[in-house]
């Protein structure tokens, strides 16, 4: 496992020295990274109309043990309601389909300090609100997929 993690971070780093001329600032990890929080959204938090495909390929990558934090206020008169569900595989990713999609977090959830979700598998997640049947998803841009790289522990 440690050697395979040590190639993998040289990957990450020859990868890294490719991308420096366009993204100078982003930050690569080293072997005693610790796990991270990340908002999803940045400060424009889980919200309709943002699009949360380029966000994530902009924040990545990411690892596993690393928690997502979704902000998104409770519903009332003046903010639409959100959510966050669990999409089964790629194609109803794409589709924004939520038959069979596991709910990780209702409209309520995501008020406060955020509804914290920790991918804890090295594994395809794809995330998706469930408002509107697929409309936040499909037509709000709400939605992402993250594959966690194994952390390096
Ligand atoms: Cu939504």
């Amino acid at each position: 496992m440690a050697l395979r993690c040590s190639y993998l971070v040289t990957l990450l780093i020859l990868s890294a020295t490719l991308l420096v001329v366009v993204n100078a600032n982003r930050n690569f990890p080293n072997e005693k990274q610790k796990s991270r929080k990340i908002i999803v959204g940045g400060d424009q938090k889980w919200r309709f109309g943002f699009n949360y495909t380029n966000w994530a390929i902009k924040e990545g990558p990411f690892f596993v043990n690393d928690t997502l934090v979704f902000k998104f206020d409770p519903p009332s008169n003046t903010t639409s309601p959100h959510s966050v569900y669990l999409l089964r595989n790629y194609q109803s990713f794409v589709n924004c389909d939520l038959k069979k999609a596991k709910k990780v977090a209702d409209v309520t959830q995501g008020g406060g300090n955020g509804f914290k979700y920790v991918m804890k598998k090295q594994k395809p997640y794809y995330f998706a609100c469930g408002v509107g049947n697929g409309f936040h998803c499909k037509i709000g841009l709400m939605k992402f997929t993250v594959i966690p790289l194994p952390s390096c522990k």
